[in-house]
């Protein structure tokens, strides 16, 4: 094999290393001088309470399904006018001002659509109060401190932690300033803050350090490519390296001091060449990389190979281009199997291997991918179906989730794909709670064998570590028109999975309707038809006034095809009138003999819904104001005029997750669940409290 070493580097020590600790750490509490015994027997008494927790939220309880009986033969009408009320208090109030980030910089529109000019400027703004804002933030999705947090970038995992690097503004919680943000867990999970990896420091890169990959070389080198935006605001590309490639934890950062190592090559405009990918090892010993770009509306992936990740040769010609899909960001590439359920390198090819590639498309901000083959030889790639290429096919999801990146895990042998869940609710109420954006639980990605026309997306395994208490509802029967609860306590973190079974006998007889169905057009839940809408209504209130029905919706087509879609309806999730409220989803692939299957993760304002195993999937951030803290409830719906059907459901209440600023004590615990902290923490109090006392 060729030295794939890159060159690295006169005098690391003299380069630049960017490092600013995160504000924070703990001052020293106040003491006040108790008796001891008084302080033993708070303990004791906590520890008791603590043991019963631990032992009641790990116990499996059988769930009782209570029908409303005033309500369930009724058919149920979704399409309540909002409430008038609010509104009024909310034209009175202050009016949303258009701004825009990020276009004139050279990146995507970073607010929320409801405030660009052409959608929302002008929308009143919601009285929120402070307990509604805090509600919002969420207990076990990865999230900064405070501020903004944009794009995942450089994921991989090194010495036993993953680390993660976001797209971050230090200053605020709008788009701006932005540097990389860093943090590591030993699961995906749990996470702890590092500084900053990298601050906007050198004239490459002084108008952001904006988003890039890793690439794990032989011998743990790792080297880190990124797109810098320059004094001049032009887009180039550069190399960062770990100081230490010994430190497990990866803290410094060291940027080449020949930076750029890539401007925009002659014809490519100089706000139009960014995000490089991760390189992959091509059989003539070179690496080789992927950057996305336009010429007008097409949307286009250059592609260099390079030696040392220093000098690199441009190849002719590009990876794939599609007309009219307009600036492609973020662009991945990487292989799946076809044959097996373990992810692959991302160097990995062969004839049992087809390739992903996804774009962001920034026209639409939103991710779409395909799959098809990739010729090494000439450096294309080209999809299985023209029909649905990047960007005019197929997305990783259908609702909020943008500038994606997938890293080859290697420590369980999987594809794992983060996303940018971005904020739906205005940039006023953003300022104030403080924060803006989620990443996505982490997805294991795999080529799905049945259909072999999609991914399967799925949350990694690790989540399960979270989950608490759980109930079991078996075969609930849901007649058309109605709605029933679950009686499941406080519904603001949850984890949920259902099985559908339709009438089968109302399915077969009912008539060819050959309706054209779009989730985004249809109507949303109110809108009935003989075989759906039906499924879930997440986050709703006891009267209903808030709800966000996650659902299927069947159409029977001619010579008794049926086709289903997968939708989430946003429209009647909050009363506030300053959130987006849309319909999103798509069609689902749903094989002979397969039952309709679900998965939804809740917590507080995101809801990550999953149909079909992941073969489509909408994540919905939604605001409520009302369905929230322990009003939030959960109930199935069956909005169809003729089917009923029946549910079988597992659902578990789920534990927030420990994400906080790193500490060596931090780093030891980092790892924690109920029978851990009991572990280490209770049965060591015990064992000190029982000496103690048999003294
Ligand atoms: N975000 C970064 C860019 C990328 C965009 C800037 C996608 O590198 O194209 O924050 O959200």
């Amino acid at each position: 094999m060729a030295d794939t070493r890159p060159l690295l580097l006169s005098d690391p020590d003299a380069l630049p290393t960017a490092y600013t600790p995160l504000p924070g750490g703990s001052s020293s509490p106040e003491i006040r001088r108790i008796h001891v015994k008084e302080v033993l027997a708070m303990f004791a008494g906590v520890v008791m309470v603590s043991l019963l927790v631990v032992i009641i939220g790990n116990t499996g309880q059988d769930g009782n399904v209570y029908h409303r009986h005033n309500r369930r033969d009724k058919p149920m009408l979704l399409a309540a006018s909002p409430t008038k009320e609010t509104a009024t208090k909310a034209e009175k109030a202050e009016k949303l001002q258009a701004v825009t980030r990020g276009m004139a910089a050279g990146v995507s529109e970073k607010s929320s659509r409801l405030y660009s000019s052409d959608v929302g400027a002008g929308t009143p703004v919601y009285p929120w109060n402070n307990s509604m804002l805090s509600w919002q933030r969420t207990a076990f999705h990865f999230q900064p401190e405070k501020n903004w947090m944009n794009d995942p970038n450089g994921p991989l995992f090194y010495k036993g932690w993953y680390h993660f690097f976001y797209q971050y503004n230090p200053k605020g919680a709008v788009w701006g300033n932005i540097v990389w943000g860093h943090a590591v867990s030993r699961d995906l999970i749990h996470w702890l803050h590092l500084p900053l990896a990298m601050v906007a420091d050198q004239w490459y890169d002084i108008n952001g350090v904006w988003t890039g990959s890793a690439t794990i070389l032989p011998n743990d080198q790792i080297v880190m490519l990124y797109t810098g935006s320059t004094n001049e605001s032009v887009q180039v590309q550069c190399l960062a390296y770990p100081a230490d490639h010994k430190d497990p934890l990866l803290t410094k950062w060291v940027k080449y001091s020949g930076n750029p190592v890539l401007v925009p090559p002659p014809g490519t405009g100089v706000k139009d060449f960014r995000d490089p990918t991760t390189a992959w090892y091509t059989t003539d010993g070179k690496w080789r990389i992927t950057i996305g770009s336009k010429v007008n509306k097409t949307g286009i992936s250059l592609v260099y190979d390079t030696k040392d990740f220093i000098t690199y040769e441009q190849l002719d010609g590009v990876l794939h281009a599609v007309p009219g899909t307009g600036m492609w960001e973020c662009i991945d590439f990487y292989p799946v199997s076809k044959t097996s359920d373990k992810g692959l390198d991302t160097s990995q090819n062969g004839a049992d291997v087809k390739h992903v590639m996804k774009a962001s498309l920034d026209d639409d901000r939103n991710d779409y991918y395909a799959l098809g083959s990739y010729n090494e030889k000439t450096g294309k790639w080209v999809p299985d179906n023209q029909k649905i290429d990047v960007g005019i096919g197929i997305r990783y999801d259908y609702g909020k989730f943008y500038a994606s990146k997938t890293f080859y895990d290697q420590n369980k042998q999987r594809r794992v794909l983060w996303g940018w869940i971005g904020e739906s609710d205005s940039e006023n109420a953003d300022v104030k709670k403080g924060w803006a954006s989620l990443q996505g639980i982490p997805r294991t990605v795999l080529f799905d064998q049945k259909t072999g026309s999609n991914l399967l997306q799925w949350p990694v395994e690790e989540i399960e570590k979270l989950r608490l208490n759980k109930k079991n509802f078996d075969k609930v029967q849901v007649k058309a028109g109605s709605v029933v609860p679950l009686d499941v306590g406080t519904a603001t973190q949850l984890d949920i999975v259902v099985e559908f079974e339709l009438d089968q006998k109302v399915v077969e007889s009912a008539a060819e309707s050959n309706e054209e169905f779009s989730c985004q057009t249809s109507g949303g839940a109110a809108k009935r038809g003989a075989l759906g809408p039906f499924g879930l209504l997440v986050l709703a209130d006891d009267s209903l006034s808030e709800r966000t029905p996650v659902y299927f919706y069947v159409v029977k087509g001619s010579g008794g095809t049926v086709n289903t879609y997968f939708c989430a309806d946003q429209t009647r999730s909050s009363v506030a009138t300053d959130v987006v409220k849309q319909v999103s989803g798509s069609y689902v692939p749903v094989l002979k003999g397969e039952t309709l299957s679900l998965r939804i993760l809740v917590d507080h304002s995101i809801i990550e819904s999953f149909a079909q195993g992941g073969r489509t999937t909408i994540t919905t951030r939604v605001y409520p104001t009302q369905a929230i803290y322990g009003a939030a409830r959960l109930f199935l719906f069956n909005n169809a005029t003729d089917t009923s059907f029946t549910a079988s459901l597992q659902i578990w209440q789920m534990n927030s997750a420990f994400i906080r600023p790193f500490s060596p004590d931090a780093a030891s615990h980092a790892s924690f669940t109920p029978v851990t902290v009991f572990i280490k923490f209770i049965v060591p109090f015990g064992i000190f409290l029982t000496l103690y006392f048999v003294r």
